[in-house]
């Protein structure tokens, strides 16, 4: 799947960084272009992989170049009102190679928060190519402000988006790190599950029928709804494989074994993506659609495993719509993905709900308090007569 990558904000830009530097490394090709939009110019400087010509700042008259300091209504307000700057750059891409937009945004501060659903909603409008959300969201330590944001912007954007993938800085933190080490990490790993995402698909010259296409990743993502990913590896052991051949002195048997082997190792890796760390961690049951992708080796990739997981998957999810498939590459290790689409049991959106909806309550209560107070603090007109 081509995707045209568009970073709001400074989590937006470096994460779209952070895919550009993961593709590098493995020599895929589902990046046709990337951008980065910013109401803070330092932070488009501080970028290092996307071209000066694709770095665009919005809100300058207004701004200054500053930022949205964490206010996302100004955030959605600066980029309605430059949006035609940003499309004219996207206008710039060579669209008949695109499959499909990601529009990339930290949802806890001002400017990814509140432009990212904003320019979803024009580009939806103007292409017919989907449009697919990729919102993070903040940790439970970053605070209210950043939760009521997030809240705010979750369920806008997930309306205005043909699918919202999303990943939660909340469960990946690692404690005893740096958030900048943090965060650097964080962004490889969602970038080594997107690329597996978005790779598939993408090869060329194979085509069996078992590998997965460019449809049936966006027949999965593209129905709407939050979707959250899964990953696991395990190496592939060549020596031992050798070993066995030669002990059991026959090719028949070796293959023999391998399969039963490899089944096992697919199967097993797919139930470790599918119930360690999602980028969202959700429960299984309630999925709309799933996708299993195995990636690795052709040779090491059993395609009875991979029917085996499909079922495991359906009985978990009690989804019939699981899509699954190989995604061939040259490496010395077997990956699995997990796509679930359409899920809706996710503690942790629940819960930036409810914060958001008590800390509006309560900053009303403040608001009302605190010009009750002023007006104690202060004399009265008829005390004290007003300048104008
Ligand atoms: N995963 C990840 N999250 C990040 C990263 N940088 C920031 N965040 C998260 O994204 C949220 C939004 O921060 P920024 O992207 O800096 O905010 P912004 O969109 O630039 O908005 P303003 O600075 O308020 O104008 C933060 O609350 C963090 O939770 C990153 O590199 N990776
Ligand atoms: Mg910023």
């Amino acid at each position: 799947v081509k995707v045209a990558l568009i970073g709001v904000g400074q989590a937006g830009g470096k994460i779209v960084e952070a895919l550009l530097a993961h593709q590098d490394r493995t020599g895929g090709s589902f990046v046709t272009d990337a951008v980065a939009v910013n109401t803070a110019r330092a932070d488009l400087r501080g970028l290092d992989r996307i071209p000066a010509d694709r770095r665009v700042l919005i809100g300058g008259s207004r701004v200054k170049g500053h930022g949205a300091g964490a206010d996302n209504d100004l955030g959605a307000e600066l980029m309605a009102e430059d949006v035609d700057e940003v499309l004219s750059v996207i206008d710039e891409f060579p669209l008949h190679a695109v499959d499909a937009f990601l529009v990339v945004a930290g949802l806890g501060g001002g400017t990814g928060s509140g432009g990212a659903p904003v320019l979803a909603r024009e580009l939806g409008r103007l292409y017919a190519e989907p449009v697919y959300g990729l919102g993070v969201l903040p940790g439970r330590d970053e605070g209210g402000i950043y939760a009521l944001n997030a809240a705010r912007s979750f369920r806008t954007f997930v309306d205005e988006v043909d699918g919202l993938l999303a990943f939660d800085n909340d469960a990946w933190r690692r404690s005893g790190e740096s958030l900048g080490d943090g965060y650097a990490s964080m962004n490889e790993e969602l970038a080594r599950r997107l690329g597996v995402l978005f790779g598939a698909g993408e090869v060329d010259g194979r085509v069996a029928e078992t590998v997965v296409d460019a449809s049936e990743v966006i027949n999965t993502l593209g129905a709407g709804g939050v979707t959250s990913i899964g990953y696991a590896v395990a190496p592939v052991e060549r020596e031992k494989r050798g070993l066995l051949a030669r002990l059991s002195g026959g090719d028949a048997a070796a293959t023999a074994i391998d399969e039963g082997e490899s089944t096992n190792r697919v199967v097993s890796l797919v139930r470790r993506a599918a119930l360690g760390r999602l980028t969202l961690p959700c429960e299984l049951r309630g999925t709309e659609r799933a996708l299993v992708i195995v990636t690795g080796p052709a040779d090491a990739i059993s395609r009875r495993g991979v029917e085996r997981a499909r079922s495991w998957v359906e009985e978990e999810t009690g989804t019939m719509e699981v899509r699954g498939g190989d995604y061939p590459v040259d490496s010395d290790f077997v990956g699995a993905v997990v796509v679930l689409s359409g899920v809706t049991d996710v503690p942790r959106i629940r819960e930036l709900q409810a914060t958001a909806v008590e800390s509006n309550r309560a900053a009303d209560e403040r608001a009302a308090d605190h010009d009750t107070a002023l007006a104690d603090l202060l004399a009265t007109d008829d005390e004290l007569e007003p300048l104008f």
